[in-house]
């Protein structure tokens, strides 16, 4: 069984119907699913608040690459328009692929510009850590550590008091 960590993030339109749907797209190979934080724009502040959550995924087969097709299939069912002189601009849905295993447990490394995993910002990003830390308080981000430990260096944990749970916004499947 490989398995990914995918991040989801929205800040334009319905932003609770957009992750929503996003997260419909993997039901077939879902685990599980964080809850979901509102988060300050990261990067590029001249923009709305982001809802953000991140998903455990599994499948026999599925490689990095096949991963990254299904987020970017998913962005584009969301209407995602991207601009390239704001690439930390806002956005109706971004599907990252954060982390990656092989069937045996190793984690996929990858520098590759297409799909570089693990993401190369995840460790700085409050927003992607602290849901990861719901799904599992033991997670490792592969090269960098304890997800518990990045979440205490000094930039993210800055970040954190930033973040706000939002119970009312769920994004569990029920049948
Ligand atoms: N690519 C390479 N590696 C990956 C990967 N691991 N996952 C390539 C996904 N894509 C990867 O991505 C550009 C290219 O990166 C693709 O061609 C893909 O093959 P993109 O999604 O088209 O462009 P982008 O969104 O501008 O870049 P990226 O890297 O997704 O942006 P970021 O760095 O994720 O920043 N603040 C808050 N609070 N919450 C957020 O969710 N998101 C961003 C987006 C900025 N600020 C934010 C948030
Ligand atoms: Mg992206």
């Amino acid at each position: 069984m490989t398995k990914a960590l995918l991040s989801f993030g929205s800040n334009l339109g319905d932003r609770a119907a957009h992750l929503r749907q996003a997260v419909g797209a993997f039901v077939d190979v879902l685990v599980a699913v964080s809850q979901v934080y509102e988060t300050p724009p990261w990067g590029d502040p001249d923009q709305p608040a982001y809802l953000n959550a991140v998903a455990l995924v599994a499948d026999e087969r599925a490689g990095a690459r096949d991963w990254l097709h299904r987020a970017q299939e998913a962005e584009r069912l969301a209407g995602r328009v991207r601009d390239p002189q704001r690439h930390y601009g806002p956005r109706t849905l971004d599907v990252d692929v954060i982390a990656v295993w092989a069937a045996d447990g190793s984690p996929v490394i990858s520098t590759d510009p297409v799909l570089t995993v693990p993401h190369p910002r995840a460790h700085l990003r409050a927003f992607i850590l602290r849901p990861w830390l719901d799904l599992d308080a033991t997670a490792v981000l592969p090269g960098h550590g304890p997800v518990s430990d990045l979440l205490r260096s000094s930039a993210v944990a800055a970040d954190l008091p930033g973040l706000r749970a939002r119970p009312d916004v769920s994004l569990e499947i029920t049948a």
